[in-house]
């Protein structure tokens, strides 16, 4: 069989090196996002950057445990909207680059390049330049024979790291990683083995497939045998069409100014449709959607007679359908989502 090759894309404090850039005086500072941004209510740890990581702050901790370790750091909340938008902008990179693209989280993806004539590292290094200079942000890289190991060297030289793991260097590799560093081993199975007197992966492969299946069943312990190894057929799975696609930003202060909001509507309009054709597809539904103060949502849709990808008329349509809004009170974010997608 021909051997694979795999990219496993993982953006580097994805929530908190956005705010890092859309706050340049952040830079350099610990930023722990997360909750509502108080880091004296309920609510745990989303991300924390770099900096913030070297006060031993994790996701998932709360948030008051962050702030008693590093009082000084800026606390934000989580927006969703941004992020997803930046992801999105990711995505569609990679599409750009192979089909054969799936997204694991918004900050997350894999791709296979096993049929490329290019080598997985030159595409590689590319898209890690153009996520940089399309985003302002820095990914980590890894490439691998499969899915797992992928995974595994992107994590390896984090942040910014670029890791290759070859197919004959894969016990090396593998051997002195602690276990937790394998697909499915959680907190629990990571107790389990050491009690066992296992912590690496190394220590690991020393246990018989018997063995492994009679203290974790069949499945379990077959799979921990075959990672354990660096085994792994999984398929990367593909979205083949996107459903639709969208843009949206939300303002840093709300506004009812018409033009600053058909301007913003604008740029979103010719940002998505730039999408749309690049991607080679046509498109027949428009959705405008506005949400305003307190976080009420309304959308507006209108459906074409024919497929288009037509900026002039996909911005007429976006425009009546701006029309239609009422602006008696201010407007938090601005949106637009087009449909019905034909190739
Ligand atoms: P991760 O890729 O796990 O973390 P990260 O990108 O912040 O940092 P790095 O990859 O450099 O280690 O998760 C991606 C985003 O998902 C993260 O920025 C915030 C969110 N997230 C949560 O909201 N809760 C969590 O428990 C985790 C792990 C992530
Ligand atoms: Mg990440």
């Amino acid at each position: 069989m021909q051997e694979r090759r795999i990219i496993h894309i993982d953006m580097d404090a994805f929530f908190a090196a956005i705010e890092q850039r859309r706050h340049p005086e952040y830079q350099g500072k610990p930023v722990v996002v997360g909750g509502d941004g108080d880091p004296h209510k309920r609510g745990v740890v989303s991300t924390a950057s770099y900096e913030a990581r070297r006060y031993g702050i994790r996701s998932a901790m709360p948030l008051r445990e962050a702030y008693r370790r590093c009082p000084q750091a800026i606390f934000l909340p989580v927006d969703y909207e941004e992020y997803s938008s930046v992801s999105e902008k990711i995505m569609a990179i990679l599409r750009e680059y192979i089909s054969f693209v799936e997204p694991v989280s918004l900050d997350e993806a894999f791709l296979d390049v096993s049929d490329s004539i290019r080598p997985a590292e030159e595409i590689a290094r590319e898209i890690k330049n153009r996520i940089m200079q399309e985003t302002g942000l820095t990914a980590s890289i890894g490439i691998a024979p499969n899915k797992l190991l992928a995974k595994i060297a992107s994590d390896l030289n984090k942040p910014a790291g670029f890791t290759i793991i070859k197919e004959d260097e894969i016990e090396k590799v593998l051997s002195g990683l602690p276990v937790r560093s394998l697909w499915g081993v959680g907190k629990k199975t990571e107790s389990y083995l050491k009690n066992m007197g296992i912590n690496t992966i190394g220590q690991l492969t020393r246990l018989s497939l018997e063995t492994l299946k009679e203290h974790f069943g069949n499945a379990f312990g077959l799979m921990l045998y075959e990672h354990s190894r660096g085994i792994d057929e999984s398929p990367v799975i593909t979205e083949w069409e996107p459903k639709s696609m969208s843009r949206e930003t939300t303002y840093q202060r709300d506004t009812r100014d018409l033009g600053q909001i058909r301007s913003t509507l604008l740029g979103l309009t010719v940002d998505v449709v730039k999408s749309l054709k690049d991607d080679g597809y046509k498109s027949r539904t428009v959705t405008v959607k506005i949400r305003y103060q307190g976080f009420i949502t309304v959308t507006k849709a209108k459906t074409l007679d024919e497929p288009t990808d037509s900026l002039d008329l996909i911005w007429k349509t976006a425009l009546s359908l701006l029309s239609k809004f009422e602006f008696d009170k201010k407007v938090r974010l601005v949106g637009i989502r087009i449909s019905n997608l034909i190739p």
